[in-house]
C-alpha cells in the first residue's frame, strides 16, 4: 500500500531539485533573465505534468531517475506557456500562483525572454540526453513528442483558438470548445504521460494507453479549471475568480451550465480511471480522483 502524499512529495522534491540545477544563475550580464525564469519556475506550481511523467515511467517498469529530465522539460514548457499567457497581449493577468505574474514582477521584455529561454531550455535538456546518456533514439522520440504536443498542432494551436474566439473572430460552439481544450490543456498532459512511457521504453500499446489517459485527464482537468473560475476560493487559487466571464470567454460552464459541467468532469474522470485500471497504478487512480476534487 503506497502513501500517496509521501509519493507526491517525493516526486515534487526530485523535480524541484533538478529544476534548480538546470536553471541556475551564471554570474553573467543576462542573469536577470535567469532570475525571471527561476521566479516563475520555482514558484510552487502543483507539478502535475512532471509527476505524470515520473509515475508513467514507474508504472511501465522504468527507473524514475531516467525520466527526470523529461519531467523537467515538460514543466519548463508549461511555465513558459503561463508566463506568455499572462502577458498583456494575451490574457493580461497580474497574478499567478498567488504572486505577481512574471511581467509584473520584472517587466514585459524580461518576461518574454524568460518564457522563450524556458522553451529553449526544455529542448536543450532533452537533446543533451543523446550526449550525456548516450541514448539518441529515446532523446529524439522525446523531442518529437514534446515539440508536437506543445507546437501549433498542440498547445499553441489551442491558445490561438482561444484568442480567436475571445476576439470574436470565430464562433465558439461545442466543437470549437472541445478542440480548443484538447489542444490547449490536454496536449501537454498527454505529452507528459507519453514521455513517461517512452522513458520506460514501453511497448506501443502502453504508449497508446498513456496518450488516451492523458486526453481524458486533460479534459477533466480543464472542466474543473472552468468550474473553479466560477465557484473556487480566491485565496486557495491565488488569483481572482470570475475572470473567464469578465473576458467573455466561452468555457464548459458558460456553454453547458455548472451542473452539466460537473457531470462532464466526472465523466472524463471516470474514463481516465478506467484506463488507469488497466495500467495498474494505484497512484494514478488517486491522482485522477484528487484532481476532480481539487480546490486549486
Ligand atoms: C502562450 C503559447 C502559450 C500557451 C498558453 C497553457 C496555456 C496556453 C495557457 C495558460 C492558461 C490556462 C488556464 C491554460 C489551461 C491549462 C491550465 C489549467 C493551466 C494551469 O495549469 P496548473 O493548474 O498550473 O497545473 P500550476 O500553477 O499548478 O502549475
Amino acid at each position: 500500500m503506497i502513501d500517496y502524499n509521501q509519493t507526491t512529495n517525493a516526486y515534487i522534491n526530485m523535480v524541484n531539485q533538478k529544476l534548480d540545477e538546470y536553471v541556475s544563475l551564471q554570474n553573467q550580464n543576462y542573469d536577470y533573465v535567469i532570475e525571471a525564469m527561476r521566479y516563475s519556475l520555482m514558484n510552487a506550481g502543483k507539478r502535475i505534468r512532471p509527476i505524470l511523467v515520473l509515475e508513467f515511467c514507474r508504472a511501465f517498469g522504468g527507473n524514475t531517475k531516467n525520466a527526470l529530465p523529461f519531467a523537467c522539460a515538460v514543466e519548463m514548457i508549461h511555465t513558459y506557456s503561463l508566463i506568455h499567457d499572462d502577458l498583456p497581449c494575451m490574457d493580461d493577468d497580474d497574478l499567478r500562483r498567488g504572486k505577481p505574474s512574471c511581467h509584473k514582477q520584472f517587466d514585459e521584455a524580461t518576461a518574454l525572454l524568460a518564457g522563450d529561454a524556458l522553451l529553449n531550455k526544455a529542448f536543450e535538456v532533452l537533446s543533451n540526453l543523446s550526449i550525456i546518456e548516450c541514448n539518441p533514439v529515446i532523446a529524439m522520440q522525446a523531442i518529437r513528442v514534446l515539440s508536437n504536443y506543445s507546437g501549433v498542432n498542440g498547445m499553441i494551436g489551442g491558445q490561438a483558438i482561444d484568442l480567436a474566439q475571445e476576439g470574436k473572430k470565430i464562433k465558439a460552439d461545442e466543437s470549437v470548445l472541445n478542440q480548443m481544450h484538447k489542444l490547449k490543456t490536454s496536449a501537454l498532459i498527454q505529452a507528459s504521460c507519453e514521455l513517461g512511457a517512452i522513458s520506460a521504453k514501453a511497448e506501443e500499446e502502453d504508449v497508446k494507453k498513456a496518450r488516451e489517459f492523458g486526453l481524458s485527464l486533460g479534459l477533466a482537468f480543464q472542466i474543473v479549471d472552468d468550474i473553479l473560475d466560477v465557484e473556487g476560493n480566491e485565496e486557495l487559487l491565488g488569483k481572482p475568480i470570475g475572470s473567464d466571464a469578465q473576458k467573455d470567454k466561452v468555457t464548459f460552464v458558460s456553454l453547458y451550465g455548472i451542473e452539466k459541467a460537473k457531470e462532464m468532469a466526472s465523466y472524463y474522470t471516470q474514463k481516465a480511471l478506467e484506463i488507469a485500471d488497466t495500467i495498474n497504478s494505484d497512484y494514478l487512480k488517486y491522482m485522477t480522483q484528487s484532481l476532480l476534487n481539487r480546490k486549486k
